[in-house]
C-alpha cells in the first residue's frame, strides 16, 4: 500500500461560525482560527478542513456561495485568510477547503444571468426545465423539504434545486460549468490551498431524463434517482486530470447515496478520480423510513458490520475516512456514548475507536473535550434550515408536535453547531458579543481550559491517543479483522502487519463484561485504556472501559 501525508493525517474539521469569535459580532472568524492554531496543533492534528468561507447570502450557513473566489468579510475577508494559510504552513498543518460544486447560491453572479432569459449566455448553467400539468417538472422532494423545483414566473420555468431554493444546482452536463469549476480548484491550489472537501459530490450527474419518483422511502430516490448520475465518474475523472493530479493535494468526496458497492469505484487508485470519500453509513444508521427526523433504535452489531464492510471494500485500492460526526450531526458522544452516566469514559472509548480504524481520521471541532447534544428549550432556539423545515413539515402533516421536539432535540444539526465551549466565562470565550446560536449551558463542565489543567481529561486522552497512532503506523496502514460481529456489546478487533499486532477492545455498555475468546491473553501487552481497572485480566472490561494491547509477531 502507498504511504503518503494524507492517509497519515490527523485531520480536524472546523465549523467556523461555531469556532472563536475575535470582534464581538458574535460569529466565529478566521483571526479567531489563527489565535488557537496552536491549540490545534497541541491536538497532534496535521490539518485543517475549514467548512465554508466564501461570501455567501448564508441560506445554509454557507453552503451557498455567491462567489467562489471571494473570502467573506464576515470572516475576515481575503487578507485574514492568506495570513491563516501562511501561519498554517509555517505550523506545518494544511489547510482543506470545502467546495461546494454542486449548487451555488441564488445570488452567485452566474444564477442572476442565467434567470434573465432563455437566451442568456448562462442559461445552461443551470437545469431549467418547463412545468408539467400546471406543476412543476416532477415529484421529486428536496433535501431540507419541499419539492426541488422552484417556479420562475420570468421565463416560465422551474429551475432545480436538491437542497434550499436558495441553492441551484449547476448543470455539470455544460463543459463550461465543469471547467468554471475546475479553474476554481486550480485558483485555491494556486494560491497554496492543500485539498477539498467536496460538498455533495455524489449528485453532480443528475439522470438522463427527469421522471417522477415511483419510491416511497426518500433515501430510495437518493440512492435510485439523485446520486452516482451516470456521468460521476467521468467528471471526477475529467477533474483529476485537468486540475487534481497536477498538486499534491488531498480530496475527499462527500455525498449522500455512496455505499459500499459505488463508494470503492471514487477511490479506486487506478481510475484515478478522488483520494477519498465520506460515506454515512453509520451515521444515516438510525433512520427510519422517513429520514434523519424518523430515528429509529440500531444495535451494535449494525454499527461494526458498518466499519468492517468499508475497511474489506477500500483494502485493495483506495483508502478510507473515519469520522462520527461532523457539523451535519448530533454530537458523537451523545448518539453513540453514554452522556449521563459515563461521559469521560465514552468519550474516551470512542476516541480510541477514531484513532485505531484504518483510514484517514477526521475529528470535528468540540468532539475533542466530548461536546455534546444541547436540547434547546423551545424550537424558536434552533436556527438550521434543515430543523425548521423538517418542523414546519411535520406541522403541516399534523404529527404529533410534542413527540417532534424529541427528535429534533436528537437529531438537529444545531447539536454540532452550538459554540465552541473554551472556558466558564460568559459565553464560554467563543464571544464578547451575542452568539449567533446559543451556546450549551453545560459549557461550565465541559471546556477546554478546565480541561487542559486535568491529566485525565478527554482532550489529554485525544492528544496522546493522537501520538501514540502517530508512533505506530500499523494503526494507520495495518490490517483490520473485527473478532465479534454478532456481540451486542463488545467491539473487538485486530489491527497487525508483519511486525505487530494490536488487539482492540470496546465495551459499549454499563457492565462489567469479558470478550470470549480462545486467545492466549499473555501473549498481550497492555497498552492503553481509558479506565484504570481489569489491569491485570486483559480481556475484561468495566462499562465503557477501553483497551488497546500489543502482540509482538518477531
Ligand atoms: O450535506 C450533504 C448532505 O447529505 C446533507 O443533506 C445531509 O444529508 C444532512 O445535512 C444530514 O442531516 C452537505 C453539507 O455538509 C451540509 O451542511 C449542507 O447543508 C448540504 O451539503 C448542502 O450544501
Amino acid at each position: 500500500m502507498k504511504k503518503t501525508w494524507w492517509k497519515e493525517s490527523v485531520v480536524y474539521q472546523i465549523y467556523p461560525r461555531s469556532f472563536n469569535d475575535t470582534t464581538g459580532s458574535g460569529m466565529g472568524d478566521i483571526q479567531g482560527i489563527i489565535e488557537k492554531l496552536d491549540y490545534i496543533k497541541s491536538l497532534g492534528a496535521d490539518a485543517i478542513w475549514l467548512c465554508p468561507v466564501y461570501e455567501s447570502p448564508n441560506d445554509d450557513n454557507g453552503y451557498d456561495i455567491s462567489d467562489y473566489r471571494k473570502i467573506s468579510e464576515d470572516f475576515g475577508g481575503q487578507k485574514a485568510f492568506d495570513t491563516l494559510l501562511d501561519k498554517m504552513h509555517q505550523k506545518g498543518l494544511k489547510l482543506v477547503m470545502d467546495l461546494v460544486a454542486n449548487h451555488t447560491s441564488d445570488e452567485h453572479y452566474w444564477f442572476n444571468e442565467s434567470r434573465k432569459s432563455k437566451e442568456n449566455p448562462y442559461r445552461d448553467y443551470y437545469i431549467w426545465k418547463d412545468g408539467k400539468n400546471g406543476g412543476p417538472p416532477t415529484n421529486w422532494e428536496s433535501f431540507f423539504n419541499g419539492s426541488t423545483w422552484e417556479y420562475d414566473q420570468l421565463t416560465d420555468q422551474y429551475y432545480l434545486h436538491y437542497f434550499t431554493k436558495k441553492q441551484p444546482d449547476l448543470n455539470w452536463e455544460n463543459p463550461k460549468v465543469r471547467k468554471e469549476i475546475f479553474e476554481v480548484i486550480e485558483y485555491w491550489f494556486e494560491k497554496g490551498v492543500d485539498g477539498f472537501r467536496m460538498d455533495v459530490i455524489s449528485l453532480i450527474s443528475k439522470p438522463d431524463s427527469f421522471q417522477d419518483t415511483q419510491y416511497v422511502k426518500f433515501q430510495d430516490t437518493i440512492i435510485n434517482i439523485y446520486a452516482n448520475g451516470p456521468k460521476i465518474h467521468q467528471y471526477l475523472h475529467e477533474m483529476n486530470q485537468a486540475v487534481l493530479s497536477k498538486y499534491d493535494i488531498m480530496t475527499v468526496g462527500e455525498g449522500p447515496g455512496i455505499d459500499l458497492k459505488n463508494g470503492p469505484l471514487y477511490v479506486d487508485e487506478k481510475r484515478k478520480e478522488l483520494d477519498m470519500v465520506f460515506h454515512f453509513d453509520h451515521l444515516f444508521i438510525d433512520c427510519g423510513e422517513g429520514g434523519k427526523y424518523d430515528p429509529q433504535p440500531y444495535d451494535l452489531p449494525k454499527f461494526k458490520k458498518v466499519f468492517t464492510d468499508w475497511d474489506n471494500a477500500l483494502k485493495n485500492g483506495g483508502w478510507g475516512s473515519i469520522f462520527l460526526g461532523n457539523h451535519d450531526f448530533s454530537r458523537m458522544v451523545s448518539r453513540f456514548g453514554n452522556v449521563d452516566e459515563y461521559h469521560l469514559e465514552s468519550s474516551k472509548l470512542l476516541a480510541t475507536l477514531l484513532l485505531t480504524l484504518r483510514g484517514t481520521v477526521y475529528i470535528y471541532q468540540g468532539d475533542e473535550i466530548g461536546m455534546t447534544n444541547v436540547g434547546y428549550p423551545s424550537i424558536a432556539d434552533y436556527n438550521d434550515v434543515e430543523t425548521l423545515n423538517a418542523w414546519n413539515e411535520a406541522k403541516k402533516k399534523g404529527k404529533d408536535m410534542e413527540e417532534f421536539f424529541k427528535i429534533v432535540h436528537s437529531q438537529s444539526r444545531d447539536n454540532a453547531r452550538t459554540p465552541m465551549q473554551w472556558n466558564n466565562s460568559e459565553n464560554a470565550g467563543f464571544t464578547n458579543g451575542t452568539p449567533w446560536l446559543q451556546l450549551n449551558p453545560n459549557y461550565i463542565d465541559i471546556n477546554v481550559s478546565q480541561q487542559e489543567n486535568d491529566s485525565n481529561s478527554i482532550l489529554n486522552y485525544y492528544r496522546e491517543m493522537v501520538q501514540f497512532r502517530k508512533e505506530n503506523d500499523v494503526l494507520v496502514y495495518g490490517d483490520y479483522e473485527c473478532l465479534n460481529e454478532d456481540d451486542n456489546e463488545l467491539f473487538v478487533y485486530r489491527r497487525w502487519d508483519k511486525d505487530v499486532e494490536f488487539l482492540i477492545l470496546h465495551n459499549f455498555s454499563e457492565n462489567d463484561l469479558r470478550f470470549q475468546k480462545n486467545m492466549n491473553a499473555e501473549e498481550y501487552e497492555f497498552c492503553k485504556t481509558n479506565v484504570q481497572e481489569h489491569l491485570d485480566d486483559s480481556y475484561l472490561l468495566a462499562p465503557w472501559q477501553t483497551k488497546v494491547l500489543r502482540k509482538k509477531t518477531k
